[in-house]
């Protein structure tokens, strides 16, 4: 069975335990990370010598990097519908798949970080007002092109939704400021119809890094 190792609370895990989920496969996950620890066993740093989650094994084949992990698994168990068959389609799902993790998730993370991972008083209002401008523009160019597909990668869900997906319902729950974008917003709609998103995604964040560290404990 394929196994994963991280806590449900990570982004990263997150994405890879959702794409699991969607493909239908069972898999064991151990809980590490965080305030768990284990990242940086001896035997963990094998696996993963950034000591960072998530790690899955699937047989002989240990992997480390998140993306990478929902790639692998979209293209030995998701071909035709994690993964897109068509190439074009495929393009899409890759080259967004991209663009969303270097262009989106750095300010999503800046902004989650300032307002729940750190304590009040070493907020950094700068940090959290300049991502904030940063996702105006960069989620316009998301929006534009929901506009033209249903999903990233086209009329149908794919790997090409994944990053955007999980940091998305994370950045919905901060408070903060969000700009306007209907077509996003009616993305998010239909990702809120997905059981497996509901499962994995839909999660409590929290507004303050005591209920973070509460929810991290209960979720494992
Ligand atoms: N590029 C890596 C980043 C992994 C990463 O930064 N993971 C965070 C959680 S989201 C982590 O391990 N933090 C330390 C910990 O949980 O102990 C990936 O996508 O897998």
């Amino acid at each position: 069975m394929i196994e994963i190792w991280g806590r449900r609370s990570s982004s990263n895990v997150q994405k890879v335990i959702w794409a699991l989920d969607e493909l239908g496969l069972d898999f064991k996950r151990h809980t590490v990370g965080g305030g768990f620890g284990g990242t940086r066993d001896p035997a963990y740093l094998e696996m993963n010598p950034n000591a960072l989650v998530p790690v899955m094994r699937d047989g002989d084949i240990t992997m480390f990097e998140s993306n990478a992990i929902v790639r692998y698994l979209a293209a030995r168990y998701g071909e035709g519908s994690l993964r897109p068959k068509a190439p074009k389609a495929l393009a899409a799902a890759e080259q967004w798949m991209e663009w969303q993790q270097l262009n989106v998730v750095p300010h999503i993370s800046a902004i989650f970080w300032n307002l729940v991972r750190v304590k009040p008083a070493e907020r950094n209002d700068k940090a959290v007002a300049d991502a904030g401008a940063k996702l105006t523009t960069v989620l316009a160019i998301a929006d534009k092109r929901l506009a033209a597909s249903t999903w990233f990668a086209g009329e149908d869900f794919s790997f090409g939704d994944i990053v955007l997906g999980v940091l998305y319902w994370r950045y919905s729950q901060l408070d903060c400021s969000r700009p306007d974008t209907p077509n996003i917003k009616r993305w998010f709609e239909a990702l809120q119809q997905r059981p497996a998103y509901r499962k994995w995604a839909m999660v409590p964040v929290g507004n303050s890094i005591e209920e973070w560290n509460a929810n991290e404990k209960t979720l494992g």
